[in-house]
């Protein structure tokens, strides 16, 4: 099995919808980069393949709501994409795109070959049909009311305020998402993959096979076999895609997920025809079977990379499966789900622009809190906290003392060391056993772990400095001096092969400022390799050293409290559309069943004066109410408190009550009836009257 001789990497293709944000960036391709990059650094052959995805619904829906062509949205969110990845360092060999002619016409070739192989079954359903605009909607153009949290405008696959997964079907009054209109159903024909007939190749393959995937992804892919798995449909009524390319096929396109992880296959053709003396040929990537296929993605996609293209990929015949499909779970932001949709979210071409230079912090802080296990949450407070007390209390200070004893010391030159004596060869012992628990917490993929041991690293450095104080041994000794010092810094310089791979831009300043010059443009080591981690002979005795700067700056509480207000004001924003969402699509609700005058007449309405109406303290929900009934008087609770902000307003009108109710207490004070409200699309009520005066005591029947 471990007769590998190249490793394979792709990471999901984001959809050219919206930029990136630091949800796609924790999931997926922050760890697909400490991989590639840790592969690299011992000397693997590894390829890193990413791309956007510019097909699907996402993206027309998009065009629509910025008035733009489809083709304008791709072109400009795929450039965004690409800068902010190359931002952050995500060290691609190839980023390309769907709409590429390479991917066009292999995507279509891949279809015609399952096609001719008969591979596929034809069927025909019905689907949601405009018939005003004729044309069939997609499960994302499809929004109604929420069937479990009751929130307006969820969409025909999942709910953005809950995050539900949801079938048109299950929506309640469904209407096409750009023009409002209802929808009906009609037939149409379309082909579908019978991953039924795989059932017990998957199960072989992945259950038996991969056991050692991580819980959470063998366990979603179990839940599906169990389930038993159903064709599934490869091609949509849509015009925005690839053309399914066979006869009486018009006005159909590849299902985005059918073309989407194609886009793989192809981004490598692109990468390899076009430098095959470097790069090789691309089949020997997806068809030799000493290939090592990884798939990096979020949990959304999971039975996409791991059931329906591996079935894809056999049905063909000639390619490879996966070796294994690290997902991770979602991170949400401040106590929200991230949605794109809903802007919340920190984007990254816009984090390149509030804190330049600080790529590493952010991907130090998603990697410390990666959702590898569980959903995490990600909050500015958090992210200040891990930059100010870890990366600059920690592996900052340890860097920066050591450089600037050295330039005060020893005029910036790598003192020469004497004698270890028995705690500098316990330290770095120490040091030196850390290197094989990253190695196999790499392997297994974990990353928030192996990132804790580098930093331990940095730890030991820390301590023991701390611990040996040159500062005050110069006073005496300078020839212990300069042996702590020397050792110090050629722990710093291993800090820089430890973090390469997690904070690829801190390792090449840092060795810029050990003067090692080892780097490339794109910060990757291009001679020091992993297996020197460990060495502590990397710099030379005398070796002068560069300039000396703050590897990691503070963090202060303004900049965090900027960016808490503008997510405060995106929240603001959301709540006032959904309530205007609510207001457009409301409909009255059904008729009750019938009653009559006797059910009717057991209810004792009457009318009354409002005299007093004050909030009940520690309730942010209850009025109480003090009422001239014409019968002496009574009080009345009623939960309308967020209705009214101004209570008073209500003093002096005549309402409607129900006199007959039992007492009820409520928050120590006695209630005795109901006060009768209307309520509004968006939750408002309104308290009803009469239209002219009448006696208090008046019975409304
Ligand atoms: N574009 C969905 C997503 O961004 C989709 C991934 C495709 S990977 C082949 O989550
Ligand atoms: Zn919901």
């Amino acid at each position: 099995m471990n007769s590998f001789q190249r490793t394979l990497v792709t990471t999901a293709l984001p959809y050219a919808n919206g930029p990136v944000h630091i949800g796609h960036l924790a999931g997926v391709y922050v760890p697909a980069d400490i991989y590639v990059r840790y592969l690299r650094l011992k000397g693997e052959n590894v390829l890193f393949v990413g791309g956007s995805d510019e097909h699907g619904v996402p993206v027309t829906i998009r065009a629509r709501k910025e008035g733009i062509t489809t083709q304008e949205v791709v072109d400009r969110y795929h450039n965004i994409i690409k800068d902010s990845f190359e931002g952050f360092g995500i060290s691609f060999d190839v980023y390309s795109r769907t709409t590429s002619k390479i991917h066009h016409q292999l995507a279509s070739d891949f279809f015609r070959k399952l096609y001719d192989d008969g591979k596929f079954v034809e069927q025909t359903s019905e689907q949601f049909y405009d018939p005003e605009t004729q044309e069939f909607l997609t499960d994302r153009n499809i929004r109604g009311e929420c069937p479990r949290c009751h929130a307006a405008g969820a969409y025909g696959d999942q709910c953005e305020k809950c995050g539900a997964t949801l079938s048109p079907d299950e929506l309640i009054n469904p209407y096409n998402a750009i023009n409002g209109n209802p929808l009906t159903k009609k037939e149409t024909k379309h082909w579908y993959l019978p991953l039924d007939q795989y059932q017990q190749w998957l199960e072989e393959w992945i259950l038996q096979e991969h056991k050692e995937w991580r819980p959470n992804v063998y366990g979603q892919c179990k839940s599906w076999l169990d389930g038993g798995l159903r064709p599934r449909a490869v091609t949509r009524d849509l015009d925005w895609g690839i053309p399914v390319p066979v006869e009486g096929a018009e006005g159909k396109v590849l299902y985005v997920w059918f073309d989407a992880p194609i886009g793989y296959i192809s981004n490598t053709k692109e990468l390899c025809d076009a430098k095959p003396e470097q790069f090789g040929s691309w089949e020997t990537w997806w068809k030799d079977p000493s290939t090592r296929l990884i798939h990096f993605i979020g949990k959304d996609n999971i039975v996409f990379h791991c059931i329906v293209f591996p079935t894809m990929l056999k049905a063909e015949g000639s390619y490879i499966v996966p070796d294994n499909v690290p997902s991770n779970e979602f991170l949400n932001l401040e106590g929200d789900k991230i949605s794109t949709s809903r802007n919340w979210a920190v984007w990254l071409n816009e984090y390149l622009v509030d804190f330049p230079s600080k790529q590493d912090v952010l991907r130090y802080v998603l990697t410390a809190n990666a959702p590898e296990t569980k959903d995490n949450d990600f909050t500015w407070a958090d992210f200040q906290a891990r930059n100010n007390n870890e990366l600059v209390a920690i592996y900052g200070n340890f860097v920066n003392r050591a450089l600037v004893l050295t330039k005060k010391y020893f005029d910036g030159k790598v003192p020469a060391a004497g004698t270890f004596n028995e705690y500098d060869q316990a330290t770095i012992a120490e040091f030196q056993n850390v290197k094989a628990e990253v190695e196999k917490l790499l392997g297994d993929f974990r990353f928030r772990d192996a990132q804790k041991e580098a930093m331990n690293l940095a730890r030991i450095g820390n301590k023991y400095l701390a611990d040996t104080e040159p500062w005050k041994v110069a006073k005496t000794d300078m020839e212990r001096t300069a042996t702590i010092l020397h050792l110090a810094l050629q722990i710093a310089a291993n800090l820089s092969i430890a973090f390469e791979p997690f904070l690829p831009f801190s390792s090449a300043k840092l060795r810029e400022m050990l003067n090692l010059q080892l780097s490339t443009a794109n910060c990757q080591l291009s001679t020091l390799t992993w297996e020197e981690l460990g060495n502590i002979n990397l710099l030379k005795e005398g070796q002068e050293l560069g300039e000396v700067s703050l590897l990691f700056e503070k963090i202060e509480d303004a900049t965090i409290q900027a960016q808490l207000d503008r997510l405060a004001n995106i929240k603001a924003a959301n709540e006032e559309s959904e309530k205007q969402e609510a207001l457009k699509n409301w409909r009255p609700a059904d008729i009750k069943e019938n009653t009559n005058i006797d059910e009717f007449g057991k209810m004792d309405i009457r009318v009354a004066t409002v005299l007093d109406c004050q909030p009940v303290k520690k309730s942010d929900r209850l009025l109480q109410f003090r009422l001239d009934d014409g019968m002496g008087g009574r009080t009345i609770l009623s939960g309308i408190a967020q209705s009214y902000p101004d209570p008073s307003v209500l003093v002096g009108k005549q309402v409607l009550f129900i006199a007959n109710f039992p007492p009820r207490k409520m928050m120590g004070i006695e209630s005795q009836g109901m006060i009768l409200s209307a309520v509004d699309a968006d939750g408002k009520l309104v308290v009803t009257t009469v239209t002219a005066p009448v006696r208090n005591g008046s019975q409304v029947g």
